[in-house]
């Protein structure tokens, strides 16, 4: 069971007076990470079930008797034929084992490493058997009533959900149960041209359609006065350019959301898939999307909370300049916890960005303008830049987001903020 927590035994695969071989599956366990089928160390006679459905064990306690003609060796390692599976973040796995005999032979040891992955933390109550057949379809548990015993999934649920999705395929309704868009013969109404689509772009698309249709969007707009940090944006920039370094706002954006971030953590986060619990990142890397000629690409600037105003400014230039060469290697578009799409450079007022799922919140960035802003006495003229944050409302609530515009346009108010 290695570090297995509340293991349970959910099916008990054979009664008092049963002959098993080696390795016969005598009975299932499950844990909160894996099922797993526990197999007989020997053939034999089983004379007694200690356990019943239900109780919980852990590593060391006896689970059943089994007579035998003779004493297996204890060096013999017996491993399950059932499906291995390895979690993600712990493989549960067989580590010692220990036989009792005085003509019996008392199982104790934990299971080899025969698990068939359940999502963390999930209630699903399912067999191996289950658990394999929907791995071979591609089926989400999660996603299936069971009509078994205590809600137990059966195989012909599996059955009963593959059929149903496909009942709804070919009755025009996708998986989401979205009708289909008619298909039109636009050349009857004029000449038409078609091009394909670039890869980006269709990759693009299917990851915006399937952040679109999964993640509830609202967005937030507000405005931050960039005034001052744009005359010192300006005055740096004077003296950088012998670097060949151009500071652009976008740099005083990534410093401003890094510490934002730090200040709102659950804006630095993802959803559990289970939607039960919320994952915290600890490490600070931001996206920028950037268009190219291709599509748009997401490069990552790496823990960007490390980093200063002038390192920034040259990183996200040379993604850019690498998005837009097609050099981009694949782990730089990775591990995005909360990207910036900043359209500054070409203009709007504002625009409502679609959140880059898992993530859970975007920055859409738009022209700076300026303003007449009243002061209290009078109307002052200010530069300022419009703000648009997306944010999936199942993990963040509308006052956290407005607080979270609000330090931010705080923060590019004043670069000294930044420096804290
Ligand atoms: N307001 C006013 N001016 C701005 C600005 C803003 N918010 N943001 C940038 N600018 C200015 C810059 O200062 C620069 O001006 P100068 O040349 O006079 O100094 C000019 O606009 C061009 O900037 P840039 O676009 O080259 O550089 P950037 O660092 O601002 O942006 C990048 C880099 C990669 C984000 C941008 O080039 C890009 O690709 N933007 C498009 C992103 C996109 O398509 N998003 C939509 C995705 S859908 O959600």
């Amino acid at each position: 069971m290695g570090e297995a927590k509340d293991v349970t035994v959910i099916e008990i695969l054979v009664g008092a007076g049963s002959p098993v071989e080696a390795d016969d599956s005598l009975i299932v366990l499950e844990s909160d990470k894996a099922s797993m089928e526990i197999p007989s160390p020997c053939a034999g006679i089983v004379t007694s079930i200690l356990r019943s459905v239900d109780d919980q064990v852990e590593e060391g306690d006896d689970i059943l008797t089994i007579e035998t003609e003779s004493v297996p060796r204890l060096t013999d390692s017996v491993r399950s034929k059932s499906q291995s599976v390895q979690s993600k973040s712990q493989s549960v796995q067989s580590k010692s084992q220990s036989v009792r005999s005085k003509g019996q032979v008392v199982e104790k040891r934990p299971a080899a490493d025969t698990s068939v992955i359940a999502p963390q933390g999930s209630k699903v109550h399912a067999g191996p058997a289950v658990r394999k057949q929907a791995r071979e379809y591609g089926v989400d548990l999660m996603a299936i009533v069971g009509s078994g015993t205590k809600g137990r999934i059966l195989k012909e649920d599996v059955k009963a959900h593959v059929k149903q999705q496909l009942d709804r395929t070919r009755s025009g309704e996708d998986g989401a149960g979205i009708p289909k868009v008619p298909q039109v013969d636009f050349a009857k109404f004029g000449a038409i041209e078609i091009l394909p689509l670039s890869r980006i772009r269709r990759a693009s698309a299917k990851n915006l359609h399937r952040s679109w249709l999964n993640v509830p969007h609202v967005t937030q707009f507000d405005e931050a006065d960039i005034t001052e940090l744009e005359e010192y944006r300006k005055q740096q920039n004077l003296e950088l350019s012998e670097k060949g370094v151009k500071l652009t706002p976008l740099s005083f954006l990534i410093k401003s959301v890094v510490s934002t971030l730090k200040e709102y953590p659950q804006f630095n986060a993802s959803l559990h898939p289970d939607g039960e619990q919320m994952i915290l990142k600890k490490y600070i890397h931001i996206g920028i999307a950037v268009e190219t000629e291709e599509g748009l690409v997401v490069p990552v600037i790496r823990d960007a909370d490390c980093k200063g105003l002038e390192q920034l400014a040259i990183e996200s230039a040379e993604l850019a300049r690498q998005a837009r060469d097609k050099k981009l290697p694949l782990d730089a578009m990775q591990g995005c916890c909360f990207t910036i799409s900043s359209l500054g450079g070409i203009g709007g007022t504002a625009f409502t960005p679609i959140v880059n799922a898992p993530e859970v919140a975007i920055l859409g960035v738009s022209r700076a303008t300026v303003k007449p802003i009243f002061d209290g006495e009078n109307f002052q003229p200010r530069t300022m830049l419009p703000l648009s944050l997306s944010y999936d409302h199942r993990a963040i609530d509308g006052a956290e987001a407005a607080r979270f515009t609000s330090h931010l346009s705080k923060m590019l108010s004043d670069v000294r903020h930044m420096l804290l």
